[in-house]
């Protein structure tokens, strides 16, 4: 009973710091289709290496009156820098720097009638935010969006905005310590002040219910004063007028059914859906599909699919930076469909909202993951909490994105992890009670190969709807026998197999070194271990989805041979600057077949 107080107690304590650290708010949906302000353009920045900032109180600008006034940082005379964007491509003295950068930006408002909200659609890692001199919060995560009020803050005429985006890594942070991409830090997505009227829409769900062709089941949620009200739902394509009413609380459960034309790769049919009440009216574009696993098959609108998939980090490879617009998007995304891809596997945490939009719109299906790889670090009392609002926020964002299939929580952790399987485990539960509509993945590389024989055991895998694992066999781990050959024991032989990683590095036009002699960093060698990979798929029972790592050459600090990679994981199919590489070929004939 005296472990239960206490942890009762630990927790408490817990919720309390995090409610006064961790004070942003959850961002409504849909912002991108509300009046807003934008931010973006330049910003006075200052980097505070020594991490000075916060005892010299870099929000309050000093305002000397005199000459001999003494003050010791000023913005005036700083850098700018674009925002969005982050702050390592953009000066070249933070080209690898992981620490805080102090933002500043004076905007003219004007005191309104409706609500007005600080959005952020990103900063990494962290964020501290001021607003005229007040601090409005803080902000965890680098990867989802989040915003302020600021209605009874605003003033007529200038406003200061001032951000602390700090991105050093921590012990107890998602990712940890270490990992394969480049920490790109600052205000990497938009930033805007978003206009609401007093009782606005500030969520809703509108998906078909699982398992279901033609029934939307959903929900919506008001927030502000007047929380009864009538709402009603039009798809003017379909002839929907569908009406509820909201609760004391503001919520309302949706459900009608209709005879939609369903999304697919094929055919990404989307619907203007108009949501109304009283005080407020909102338009997306919705698709609807079902997604499941039944048994071994993966069925997408109840057909068994195979996902062709390609990996791909938010890099813009040509610009050398961290990618956030639709220009930058559509490259990736174009690669994709060019290689044969039906979805893409977006590395190691959710990117920029477009990005999903268009990926929806080009009929790609997106896997969407939680930065939560490697070696985190379950055992801290903080991490299962950030986990979880991650978690929710990557969820809250994009629910109403038919394209997104799969919520991947975690990549590559590893069993002996203290707390990792509890924390896991809690976390697959929770992103189910939220959307149940979903497939909920762990990716995992535990797996045994001996004597040319595969074991997959990992007790995480029954807490995951498919077998997703990555393995390196050619390029971190031998062949031990013909890849033909391959044996495979499956603990879960009820479910689908998904080769979530493979590859190989290479330097592109490192070329014609024979076949016999083919060595490490070569096309060739990179293009054997293509074959070899795929010689063995046909011995992966229930086998129903692969993915390359990677579509492009990318940045990562771990990548230091002098002659190969020069700072660059050479894993991809094609080099940052858009050359083919030879296994480019094989995995595009792969995708031209049919599965
Ligand atoms: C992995 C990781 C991925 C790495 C890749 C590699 O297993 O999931 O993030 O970048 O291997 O290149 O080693």
């Amino acid at each position: 009973l005296q472990k239960i107080c206490k942890a009762q107690i630990i927790n408490v304590l817990l919720a309390v710091f995090l409610a006064s650290t961790t004070n942003a708010q959850t961002a409504m949906a849909n912002g991108a289709s509300r009046n807003s302000t934008s931010l973006n353009g330049k910003w006075k920045v200052l980097s505070d290496p020594g991490a000075a900032g916060d005892w010299k109180k870099v929000w309050i600008e000093p305002k000397p009156q005199k000459k001999t006034d003494f003050f010791e940082y000023s913005f005036d005379g700083a850098p700018e820098l674009n925002v969005p964007g982050d702050f390592n491509s953009q000066l070249c003295e933070l080209a690898f720097y992981e620490g805080a950068v102090w933002y500043k930006k004076t905007v003219t408002l004007k005191k309104k009638n409706s609500r007005q909200f600080l959005y952020f659609g990103a900063v990494n890692y962290s964020a501290d935010v001021y607003f005229n001199e007040e601090k409005l919060g803080s902000h965890e995560g680098g990867f989802t969006p989040f915003q302020f009020e600021i209605t009874d803050k605003v003033k007529d005429g200038d406003n200061t905005i001032i951000v602390k985006a700090d991105n050093r890594r921590l012990e107890n942070g998602i990712p940890g310590l270490g990992y394969d991409w480049l920490n790109y830090g600052g205000i990497t997505r938009e930033v805007k002040i978003i206009e609401t009227p007093k009782t606005y829409i500030e969520d809703y769900s509108i998906q078909l219910e699982k398992g279901s062709l033609s029934n939307v089941l959903g929900w919506i949620r008001l927030n502000g004063e007047n929380l009864t009200q009538k709402i009603i739902v039009k798809m003017p394509e379909l002839n929907i007028v569908y009406q509820t009413k909201t609760n004391s609380n503001g919520y309302a459960k949706l459900e009608f059914s209709s005879k939609f034309k369903l999304w697919s790769p094929q055919n990404p049919k989307r619907y203007l859906v108009i949501v109304e009440c009283n005080t407020d009216s909102i338009a997306d574009e919705i698709g609807f599909r079902s997604i499941e696993t039944k048994g071994s098959e993966i069925l997408l609108n109840k057909k068994p699919i195979f996902i062709k998939a390609i990996n791909i980090h938010e890099e813009n490879p040509m610009k050398k930076a961290r990618a956030f617009s639709s220009e930058d998007d559509r490259l990736l995304l174009n690669s994709a469909k060019e290689l044969g891809c039906n979805l893409v596997r977006l590395a190691h945490y959710p990117h920029n909202e477009d990005m999903i939009k268009e990926a929806e719109k080009m009929g790609l299906m997106v896997w969407s993951e939680l930065p939560i790889y490697q070696n985190v670090k379950f055992s801290d009392s903080l991490v299962p909490h950030k986990m979880q609002d991650m978690l929710q926020e990557m969820i809250a964002r994009d629910k109403n994105r038919c394209a997104v299939v799969v919520w991947s929580l975690s990549n590559e952790t590893y069993p002996g992890t203290p707390n990792r399987d509890k924390a896991l485990i809690d976390l697959t539960k929770e992103c189910k009670g939220i959307d149940s509509t979903r497939l909920v993945t762990h990716v995992i590389n535990t797996q045994g190969y001996a004597n040319n024989s595969f074991h997959i055991w990992d007790p995480l895998y029954n807490y995951s709807d498919l077998v997703a694992l990555n393995e390196y066999i050619g390029w971190y781990i031998p062949w031990q026998g013909k890849p033909s050959e391959v044996k495979w024991k499956i603990d879960f032989s009820n479910k689908p197999v998904f080769i979530s990683e493979f590859g190989a590095e290479a330097l592109y036009g490192t070329r014609n070194v024979p076949a016999d002699q083919a060595a490490y960093w070569s096309e060739e060698y990179q293009e054997q271990v293509y074959k070899n990979q795929i010689e063995m798929f046909n011995t992966i029972p229930n086998l129903r989805g692969v993915c390359p790592w990677l579509l492009y050459d990318y940045r990562s600090l771990g990548r230091m041979h002098p002659v190969y990679q020069k700072g660059y994981n050479r894993k991809g199919l094609i080099s940052e600057n858009g050359e083919k590489k030879k296994a480019w070929h094989i995995i595009n004939n792969y995708y031209k077949e049919d599965k």
